[in-house]
């Protein structure tokens, strides 16, 4: 950011609409032309005497001097037609980021007059359409005048207009700053236009920006928040990304929401979804709506949480948030809804990219919309330690075909260390960068493997809910219900049980020797766990004998006990859980 020099700053200011130049016709407000013909009546917004001395041509307007030595120049062009910025849609704002583009090198600012009613939308669509952004370009527009209805004449006209000091400011700013942002600017605060969301209908302060300061404050002094501003990306040239997906929806919860309307919302053509829901990103855990959830996401529908609160982010604090993380719905995080959308549209307008890189996209900030938890907040258990320390930052990488490829063969052996730890937060962390948990590690083992050593039965649950297969073997053939046994961890070989697992063949037969050295060590706890997987406690060992004739020859009388309860003793099988 920097105070803009040279004895001249030329704008171009785009009139799309609005009220700040609205009519009353049969007493209802609509759009106006001739903006830039009132505007030359206004002394705030034209020095007559100075264009004429200067020369300039009909179309050009001049600000009275701001500063010593410095006029701010500029042009209005009007769009046609003009609306009321409730009928705007992507492809108007795509036009106005390719006029902006037309002009991009005849002028050193500019700035959009728009409707407030849809003036975030247009904000954090144009922020995420105009890439590299090197100048100012800045929205703003008009409430409702407070002059009595009907309208005798155009708001700007209007005495207690607010339109003339936001239009007014917005071109000083655009003049007096090079800000390389899309900014919003009203009532006296210039926000980061994806930041702005509209808060009131009537009051002049219409908009705020719940999770970011303001740029700028303009009151007696203009007090620019310098470390927020956006630095320029080095001397890449302006881009203009106008192949923004149109089939992107918004979808707010409410208490009971019920899943058939659910289901019939996430239907084709719809590519994603910004879903509005409680507090820090929780919805209901009704397994039907969840089931919606997990078929659309499975499907390749991109659904962004974001909160209906105005102010705060999206966590997975509650299992009614880890809930929505679980069927595959990605963090917003901080967004506003306005933004992930423009967020969703751009990603999922970009050609060529897999489904993968979208959704990693969406979960990094990529032109201030968004502040992610740090990689440590996200990865506690994985701080302390080198490899988390090294796998934090080749997370945080991006962009390059190497880091891409070295995180990729990193994700399987940190997912699996995140399972053995039962961390839930780090596997889902990994989820939202867009990992398949399913892949296998050095060993042939899956997270799941490592999880149920570990005992976790809260990473066991995620892991199966994201279905992870529960009988793939590692490359020593272990299942990780075999691990799961020799841990001795009952909870989660419910888990397992239920979900289907069972003993090969070949662990079975490998279990009898085992079986028989439990039974001489009188190891009670050893047994029951192999009954609870399903084990034929019967098995012979290496030498012919069953654990029932090891446990009565070394006179291990509770273990001799337990396995003659086992219907008909020996040979029984604990039932398969439904
Ligand atoms: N309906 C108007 C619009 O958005 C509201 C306004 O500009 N204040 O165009």
């Amino acid at each position: 950011m920097a105070r803009a020099v040279g004895p001249e700053r030329r704008l171009l200011a785009v009139y799309t609409g609005g009220t700040i130049g609205m009519r009353s016709e049969l007493g209802v407000l609509v759009p106006g032309t001739g903006l830039a013909a009132i505007l030359r009546t206004l002394p705030m917004f034209h020095d007559e005497e100075h264009a004429r001395a200067r020369g300039l041509s009909e179309d050009t307007l001049v600000l009275p001097p701001a500063s010593r030595n410095q006029r701010i120049l500029y042009t209005v062009l009007e769009c046609q037609p003009l609306f009321d910025s409730s009928d705007m849609t992507i492809a108007e704002w795509v036009c106005l980021a390719q006029t902006i583009k037309r002009h991009y090198e005849q002028y050193h600012g500019f700035v959009v007059i728009h409707g407030t009613d849809t003036m975030a939308f247009a904000a954090s669509m144009l922020s995420f359409m105009l890439e590299n952004l090197q100048k100012t370009v800045i929205l703003t527009g008009a409430q409702a005048s407070a002059t009595p209805w009907p309208l005798p004449q155009v708001p700007i006209h209007a005495l207690w207009s607010d339109g003339r000091e936001n239009l007014l400011g917005a071109l000083l700013m655009a003049g007096q700053y090079v800000i390389p942002e899309v900014c919003l600017f009203f009532q006296n605060q210039l926000f980061r236009g994806n930041r702005a969301t509209k808060v009131d209908a009537r009051r002049f302060a219409a908009f705020c920006s719940p999770n970011l300061l303001p740029l700028a404050t303009v009151g007696a002094d203009i007090t620019i928040n310098r470390e927020l501003v956006r630095k320029v990306d080095g001397k890449a040239g302006l881009v203009v990304h106008s192949s923004m997906e149109q089939d992107v929806g918004l979808l707010r919860l409410y208490p009971g929401i019920p899943a058939a309307l659910v289901r019939a919302f996430l239907q084709p053509p719809l590519k994603g979804v910004v879903m509005e829901t409680f507090g820090s990103g929780n919805g209901p855990t009704k397994p039907d709506l969840l089931q919606e959830l997990r078929v659309a996401t499975e499907r390749g529908l991109v659904i962004v949480n974001c909160t209906h609160c105005l102010q705060g982010a999206v966590t997975t604090d509650y299992a009614a948030g880890m809930a929505m993380a679980g069927a595959g719905v990605i963090s917003g995080f901080d967004m506003t809804s306005e933004a992930a959308l423009a967020k969703l549209s751009y990603v999922l307008g970009q050609p060529g990219l897999s489904l993968d890189v979208r959704k990693e996209l969406l979960t990094k900030d990529l032109r201030g919309e968004m502040t992610p938890p740090s990689v440590e907040e996200r990865r506690p258990s994985l701080q302390g330690n080198t490899l988390g320390g090294g796998v934090s930052w080749l997370l945080s990488l991006s962009g390059s075909q190497e880091a891409d490829a070295l995180r990729n063969a990193l994700v399987p052996s940190l997912a699996c260390a995140a399972a053995h730890a039962g961390d839930v937060e780090a596997l889902q962390a990994l989820v939202e960068l867009g990992s398949d948990l399913g892949l296998v590690d050095f060993n042939g083992q899956t997270p799941l493997h490592a999880a149920a050593r570990g005992g976790h039965t809260e990473a066991v649950t995620m892991l199966l809910q994201r279905g992870v297969d529960v009988n793939t073997r590692d490359t020593d053939g272990f299942s990780p219900l075999l691990l799961a046994v020799r841990g001795r961890h009952p909870g989660v070989i419910g888990l397992l049980r239920e979900a289907g697992a069972s003993l090969s063949t070949q662990e079975l037969e490998e279990a009898g020797t085992e079986l028989c050295r439990l039974a001489y060590r009188a190891d009670l706890e050893g047994l029951q766990v192999w009954w609870q997987a399903g084990a034929d406690l019967g098995q012979p060992g290496y030498d012919g004998h069953s654990a029932l004739h090891v446990a009565e020859a070394a006179g291990n009388l509770a273990v001799v006990a337990f396995l003659q309860s086992l219907e008909g003793a020996v040979g029984a099988q604990a039932p398969c859980p439904e």
